[in-house]
């Protein structure tokens, strides 16, 4: 069946009056990995894999939500909205507490959502769920937020209430994406630049690991603290370094000793993988996908060995895909400690690049491969609404 009817038919179930329907994709990264908290560059796209909301004020003070893929409910005085033990709907709760935190009286409402993002498979299921809520309420409130201010509000949400101090990328990514383009964004400047992605060329295949490590947010805030570490040494002898957006490789290199070895090597791949992205984007504009590519490998290269935040699961996906034909990159994307790798292949091979991986994978790790084509799309947008047949 259908998402968004379904979604539709799940609210008017549970609550007997009429929803705002609103859809927030997930997304991929094709290069610019943990840079985003580093001030640096990222190169995302929206992807269909979405979550569907069905959201409406009910004139009452509690806020009760349905997470349908998880057959859940949760309820809560919208006066006394915390943080709770329930995770799914702290995503939720976290982005009302923001609103509440503008000066925004967020009276009660319904919401039902569900999706085709796989969870913990690094496509950002948690931004888009923070995302199609805070955009489903800016319309419902009339509050008329502009789509920066929504991706900051639901990037604290995360840091608040899911407790991951990540960056901007995910959020922005949901918020910003346009169909066949993938986006550049400065996260110093907050400018971005969209580039269009010749699907002729190639495509976009995700192998997902199915590795969900618990380790993910925990690794994820230490890396952001040895970022942190490596800047304040370096800013001690260059006042204008303020993040690692901000150093080059032989400042870096000329106080190794000083950074000591794990935070030096933090720092050399934010630093490269921030070169890399601008490369990438070259290379995408003269249509040299073998040249983007080598900038993939070299990234999950520096993610694997610098940064230390692959797996197993996640090299062998990318080291068999390296063997592939018809395939001119891969990388594992997002966060990392498993989740998906991101490969660009020829359209007319992804057939037998989708057979070779899973062959692969079997017979490497004993493991079932979990694949999707993806395709890009518009960010978050409100949805025409479904009639009941
Ligand atoms: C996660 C975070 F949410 C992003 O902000 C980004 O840092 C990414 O990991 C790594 O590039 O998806």
């Amino acid at each position: 069946m259908l998402l968004a009817p379904t979604i539709a038919a799940s609210f008017r179930h549970h609550f007997q009056h009429e929803p705002l329907l609103v859809r927030a994709p997930g997304r991929v990264n094709l290069i610019g990995e943990h840079t985003d908290y580093n001030q640096g560059f990222v190169l995302p796209a929206a992807v269909d894999k979405e979550i569907c909301f069905a959201v409406g004020l009910n004139q009452t003070d509690t806020i009760r939500l349905v997470a349908h893929d998880l057959n859940k409910t949760f309820s809560v005085a919208a006066a006394n909205v915390q943080r709770s033990n329930t995770s799914w709907a702290n995503y939720l709760l976290g982005v009302v507490a923001q609103f509440q935190q503008r000066g925004i009286a967020v009276p009660g409402f319904d919401c039902v959502f569900g999706g085709t993002i796989p969870m913990g498979a690094g496509l950002s299921s948690s931004a888009a769920v923070e995302c199609g809520l805070a955009y489903a309420l800016d319309a419902l409130l009339h509050t008329n937020l502009d789509r920066m201010t929504l991706a900051h509000l639901a990037q604290k949400a995360e840091h608040e209430f899911a407790l991951v101090q990540c960056g901007l990328m995910d959020q922005f990514a949901s918020l910003f994406g346009q169909a066949g383009q993938v986006v550049r964004l400065d996260c110093r400047s907050l400018q971005y630049e969209y580039f269009p992605f010749d699907t002729q060329a190639a495509q976009v295949v995700l192998c997902n690991s199915g590795v969900k490590h618990s380790l993910a947010s925990s690794e994820y805030n230490l890396r952001r603290q040895e970022c942190e570490q490596g800047v304040a040494v370096l800013h001690r002898h260059y006042p204008h370094v303020l993040s690692l957006r901000d150093a080059t490789l032989p400042q870096v290199q000329a106080h190794r000793a000083e950074l000591g070895d794990v935070v030096y090597r933090r720092c050399r791949y934010v630093v490269e993988e921030n070169a890399r992205v601008e490369a990438a984007c070259q290379h995408l504009l003269a249509g040299d996908l073998r040249a983007f590519g080598r900038e993939m490998y070299a990234s999950h290269a520096g993610l694997r060995d610098d940064y230390q935040v692959s797996c197993r699961e996640l090299d062998v996906l990318v080291a068999t895909a390296q063997q592939a034909p018809g395939v001119f990159g891969a990388r594992m994307m997002g966060g990392g400690f498993g989740g998906c790798t991101i490969n660009l292949v020829a359209p007319d091979q992804v057939d037998s690049f989708i057979a070779h991986q899973t062959a692969a994978y079997q017979q490497q790790l004993g493991l079932a491969l979990e694949t999707y084509t993806a395709t890009i799309v518009a960010g978050v947008s409100a949805l025409e609404p479904v009639i009941e047949s």
